[in-house]
């Protein structure tokens, strides 16, 4: 077990200093910026802060190297993409331990998250990308061939640094481009330990990571010399990269915030429900894009849902995520956790609105909030209309289906959406109302990147994984050729 006390516990246990990967090589950059633990609120290592220099020499060197790597048999690419693999679960325990020192979720889900990535890397490759015959007739052949894009800009957010920046690497690769990462500033070191194991692997300048704050993910959306931004993060953040890539057309996929709801039909069994209901709200503090983040539930089902959520949020174990048994961590930062306390405070202040569970930060260092469950609140609320991103849940009560599949729908965001029920075939035709792009009968959060994610509306915009979210990453060519 880490000795969290200890500053620069990572890179001494590790043997492990954050360095860019530019071009194949690992490099320092001249200034740095502190990491904070979110478990205790103290900075414990420093991270590389890229400079505008060395963003332009990844790009120069990803332009220099891709042409050659489109050229390279997919075959060759997979087995590369395979061993890129490989790596992340050779290096597992200790990428994974810096994921929970920087990002503060529990050690086991770490592991888990970087199994993931490793995994989504390999489901991309399964995705055929073989040039189509659109037509063969007496007017000639005509084919359809995909073809690269260039280079790509992997921009990736703080609540699941590797599992979400890998697939987009993967999906890059294995289509031919070049790809130049950046993780968040809040969780940059996972994915520079990523960077040191996986080094080798690829033809030096093929795939770059640099660390940085927003700055240079600016620069990487306005830059000229990449020619998509495939972006997971906030919708703020979303649309600006969206009005900077205008400039010069660059291709986007945004992977955007959600509210997803999750409709409880009158047939559901509360007691089985609630503790896959809660872990699908509160896993890694709420802070999940596809997290449920309203619970719409029938009026005959909706005081045992209450009684039945506030108990499990009355004993979930909070935690160190190095701590034994520990199932939730804190939220991330400093400004996320004062957003969240300020969103408990604002909804208190609510006529009629209960609090059952939590409303409050626990008394210890770090940014720990208990699990909050809100009852008998309404749309027209900051707590249900927008995404809160914390450990905070609103209960609502509906009466006929047609009106919980209109509330639900009736939002900005539309990433996913799940219903709950013991008639499979009901919950699946209720699921294909709502208005999102990912939805589950029975089941919420969590995919596989062999199936295309993504959002609806002010949610995103493509998607990630599946034959439409690797098909983005290249463009579509038609060539015809008339009957000799
Ligand atoms: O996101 P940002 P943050 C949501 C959630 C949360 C909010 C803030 O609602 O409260 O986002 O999180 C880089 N051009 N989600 O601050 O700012 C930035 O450095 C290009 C939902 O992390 O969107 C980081 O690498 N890039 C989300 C990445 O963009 C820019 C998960 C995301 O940062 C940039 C996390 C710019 N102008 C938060 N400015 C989900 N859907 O899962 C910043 N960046």
């Amino acid at each position: 077990m880490l000795d969290l006390k200890s500053p620069n516990t990572a890179a001494s246990d590790l043997g492990f200093i954050p360095r860019q990967l530019i071009g194949g090589q690992l490099v320092d950059s001249p200034t740095s910026f502190p990491v904070i633990d979110p478990s205790t609120g103290e900075a414990f290592a420093r991270c590389p802060d890229a400079t505008v220099a060395q963003l332009e020499e990844a790009i120069a060197l990803a332009r220099a190297a891709q042409p050659a790597w489109a050229t390279v048999p997919v075959a060759e690419r997979i087995v590369r993409v395979g061993h890129f693999a490989d790596r992340l679960v050779e290096h597992k325990e200790a990428i994974a331990r810096l994921i929970t020192m920087e990002q503060g979720k529990p050690f086991a889900a770490s592991l888990g998250e970087v199994q993931r990535a490793a995994d989504s890397m390999r489901e991309i490759c399964t995705i055929p990308i073989d040039n189509e015959v659109l037509r063969e007739d007496e007017r000639g052949r005509v084919q359809l061939r995909y073809r690269p894009l260039g280079i790509i800009a992997a921009i990736a957010p703080w609540n699941v640094p590797i599992a979400l920046a890998a697939p987009k690497i993967a999906s890059a690769l294995y289509t031919g481009n070049a790809v130049i990462v950046k993780p968040s500033s809040m969780t940059p070191l996972s994915t520079l330990l990523m960077a040191k194991v996986t080094q080798d692997i690829l033809p030096a300048g093929i795939y770059s990571v640099l660390a940085g704050g927003g700055k240079l993910g600016q620069l990487m959306t306005e830059h000229p010399g990449i020619d998509k931004v495939n972006f997971t993060g906030s919708i703020p953040t979303g649309k600006r990269v969206m009005q900077a890539a205008a400039t010069t057309m660059k291709r986007v996929t945004l992977e955007l915030g959600g509210n997803d709801a999750a409709i409880i039909l009158d047939d559901a069994d509360v007691a089985e429900i609630a503790p896959k209901l809660f872990a699908a709200a509160f896993g890694l503090a709420g802070q999940v894009c596809m997290a449920i983040k309203r619970l719409y539930v029938h009026e005959s089902l909706y005081e045992p849902m209450i009684a039945a959520m506030t108990d499990l949020a009355n004993n979930a174990h909070l935690g160190n995520g190095f701590e034994e048994g520990v199932q939730y961590g804190p939220v991330q930062n400093k400004g996320q956790f004062d957003e969240v306390m300020a969103l408990i405070a604002e909804t208190r202040e609510l006529p009629g609105v209960r609090i059952t569970a939590g409303g409050h930060a626990l008394d210890r260092p770090g940014y720990f909030i208990a699990p909050t469950i809100v009852a008998d609140i309404v749309e027209g609320t900051r707590l249900v209309d927008d995404e809160p991103f914390g450990p905070i849940l609103p209960i609502l009560s509906y009466k006929s289906v047609d009106e919980a599949v209109e509330r639900a729908n009736n939002s900005l965001f539309g990433l996913g959406g799940s219903v709950w029920t013991s008639d499979l075939n009901r919950g699946a035709e209720v699921a294909a109302r709502l208005e999102a792009g990912f939805t589950w009968v029975n089941h919420h959060v969590g995919t596989t990147r062999d199936l295309p994610f993504g959002g609806l509306k002010e949610s995103g915009m493509g998607r990630n994984g599946g034959a439409i979210g690797v098909k983005s990453d290249m463009e579509a060519q038609v060539i015809v050729v008339p009957q000799a």
